[in-house]
């Protein structure tokens, strides 16, 4: 039996975004299966395939893997032979700071820009603590893309691209500036087809999350 990820609505869902482009860069063949968010009962029908009652679900036979981090971490134990991750173990420790920090952190950008393919670009009046957030991914990117050359934060695409797939869509969305380290690994990943497919289907979804429209549009 193969793989099947169930993700929520392609304009709105940051978290099912970054297994998604992973599977795909990586080649990885799994069933795609969108399982819509319903406001109107807090999307409790996620509790009958994921614990948690939240997507991404990454499903292998009768195991089901629920949490991003978690899933991208299988796929790498599942698939050694792909470079999911540096092969240098000092580098890797350092993706992996960069990564875990998108997965445990960075509250004020996700509060204030939550994800919105649809959105007609414009800038927000940000909080200090949102700018501060904002200024301390970039020194992150800057410095990785440094010691690496780019065009990704090392070298190759890899999970920590994965986790902030996402922060592009975001910046664009709420028209974030940054210097040229930023806006070349904004390019890096807007280059990629696989994430020009999830935008694009995002953009043509019809589903409305009036909680994300609204604080995207105060
Ligand atoms: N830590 C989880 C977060 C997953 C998450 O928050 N998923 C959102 C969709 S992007 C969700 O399922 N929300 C449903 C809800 O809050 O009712 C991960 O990394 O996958």
């Amino acid at each position: 039996m193969g793989l099947k990820l169930i993700i929520a609505n392609k304009k709105y869902s940051s978290w099912s975004l970054r297994p998604w482009l992973a599977m795909k860069m990586f080649g990885v063949e799994f069933e795609e299966v969108l399982s819509p968010f319903d406001m109107s009962t807090a999307s409790n029908h996620f509790y009958d395939f994921s614990p948690s009652k939240k997507v991404p679900v990454l499903i292998d036979g009768d195991q089901s893997i629920w949490d991003s981090m978690a899933i991208l971490e299988y796929l790498a134990e599942t698939y050694p032979d792909k470079n999911w991750w540096p092969k240098d173990q000092k580098i890797r420790a350092m993706a992996r700071s960069i990564a875990h920090e998108m997965h445990g952190g960075f509250g004020a950008i996700r509060d204030e820009c939550p994800m919105n393919f649809g959105r007609v670009s414009a800038s927000i009046d940000l909080s200090e603590r949102a700018k501060w957030e904002f200024s301390r991914l970039e020194a992150m990117w800057e410095y990785a893309l440094t010691q690496s050359g780019g065009p990704f934060l090392f070298a190759d695409f890899g999970i920590v691209d994965a986790m902030y797939a996402p922060i592009v869509s975001r910046v664009r969305s709420y028209e974030i500036k940054g210097g040229a380290a930023f806006q070349s690994y904004l390019a890096a990943i807007e280059s990629l087809p696989h994430y020009q497919d999830w935008a694009q289907d995002g953009q043509r979804e019809t589903w409305v999350v009036e909680d994300v429209e609204n604080r995207s549009y105060g």
